[in-house]
């Protein structure tokens, strides 16, 4: 950052300040990560100078063409990584691949099921202050009251009464597996397309460690920087054939591309795309199936030590990266414990539980991921010490120094960027 700090200081500061709080603390926010040192270089190369509107060779500006052989590979190799018929890697984010699946294949204002953001869904799956709520008719499907599982009654039965255009499954809140083939035959029954937005379980997915929607969905949508651990971006990947509607012009494939470029997006940003690239080929290699599964071990350290401490986790466990903690039920409420947390350098958000009393921005609820402690290096007798500190800090309602001391200490074994 050399230039930076000579042209820039107030930026380069601010950066390298960034960096100290990303090296010093526990990050358990479940939708983040670290990327590796290759990504981070393709996220800042010098692509980020290049126009590229349109798709690799059919481009509406010269000069295209390490940009189409970069794009090609990041195509590619993701419909390797996920056994996809096809892919789109232009999306900026996940709210833009989801709003590019909803335009592909409905009219302003057709219904759509989604997963209830307050029962563990997304904001972009139909919530009234989102785009998706204002230019879609969104109803919603949640998770039974005893189990906090999702109610695949309710499913059915909104699907029927509501004959939807899109059945949307998955979530940003939802410790449990996902049954893709549940939503599809409901899906099937209904005439809806399936669509699931995997945003928080792709490297699970990548990996065989979770239920894959590609084989049965017909558009999948993700982000890219969560447990698969590429830059901050999306992607949507989607069966060739428009299974519902074959007679027209443009078969599925085509529909989800336009809907990107020119539907909703000019410009893709390439320097993302070739990070994008960069991160497929690492999700693509043995050790990232390790790492994977020591996300799964991690998440499930934490649960042993939280249900032996009385905590009551919302679905009573996890099964994936991500667990939700009820601190409604221990006096305090998701915000204060976030602050708390937050003193002791253990970085989480709050979130809403299902069926919670309580306000989102004070919720009942705490959302811990495992996958970030997991790329540092963290693994069994690290996430205990980790759990221990959570489980003091709950118990106590106190940001004990100590607590953050044991905190620093631990994160110091495991080095982060030691090149920067
Ligand atoms: N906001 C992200 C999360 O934290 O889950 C999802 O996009």
């Amino acid at each position: 950052m050399k230039n930076l700090q000579k042209n820039d200081p107030q930026i380069a500061e601010l950066i390298q300040k960034e960096l100290n709080r990303q090296r010093t603390g526990a990050e358990m926010i479940a939708s983040e990560n670290f990327v590796s040192s290759s990504v981070l270089e393709a996220t800042g190369s010098i692509l980020t100078n290049k126009y590229a509107e349109g798709y690799p060779n059919k481009r509406y500006y010269g000069g295209n063409e390490f940009i189409d052989q970069i794009e090609t590979l990041a195509i590619e190799r993701v419909k390797k990584l996920f056994g996809a018929e096809h892919a789109n890697v232009q999306a900026h984010a996940g709210s833009q691949a989801n709003a590019a699946a909803y335009f592909a294949v409905c009219d302003l204002h057709d219904t759509i099921l989604g997963f209830s953001l307050a029962h563990g869904g997304h904001l972009t799956h139909g919530h009234p202050v989102n785009f998706s709520g204002k230019s879609y008719n969104f109803v919603s499907y949640g998770v039974d009251k005893n189990t906090e599982m999702i109610d695949f009654d309710e499913v059915q039965k909104q699907a029927e009464t509501h004959k939807p255009k899109i059945i949307l499954a998955g979530a940003s809140a939802y410790p449990r597996l996902i049954d893709f083939q549940k939503f599809k035959d409901i899906a099937d029954s209904v005439g809806a397309y399936l669509m699931v937005d995997m945003a928080h379980i792709a490297g699970l997915v990548a990996t065989g460690l979770h239920p894959d929607p590609v084989p049965v969905a017909d558009i999948v949508t993700s982000t890219t920087h969560k447990t698969l651990r590429g830059p901050r971006s999306g992607f949507i990947l989607s069966k060739i054939n428009d299974r519902l509607r074959p007679d027209d012009k443009k078969n599925l494939a085509q529909k989800i591309d336009s809907a990107v470029f020119p539907g909703l997006q000019g410009g893709p940003l390439e320097h993302v795309i070739a990070a994008k690239a960069v991160a497929f080929q690492e999700a693509l290699s043995p050790e990232f199936k390790a790492y994977q599964q020591q996300i799964l071990t991690n998440a499930k350290v934490l649960e042993n030590k939280f249900l032996a401490a009385g905590i009551r986790l919302v679905s009573g466990g996890t099964d994936n990266h991500l667990l939700l903690l009820d601190v409604g039920t221990l006096g305090l409420s998701g915000q204060i414990f976030e602050t708390l947390l937050d003193q002791v350098y253990i970085f989480t958000n709050k979130n809403m539980i299902p069926y919670d009393t309580r306000k989102p921005m004070d919720p009942s609820g705490i959302r811990l991921g495992t996958a970030a402690l997991t790329t540092r290096g963290l693994k069994e007798a690290d996430m205990e010490i980790i759990a221990e500190v959570i489980i003091d800090t709950l118990k106590t309602k106190e940001a004990k120094k100590e607590n953050k001391e044991k905190v620093l200490a631990l994160m110091q074994n495991f080095p982060l960027y030691p090149e920067l």
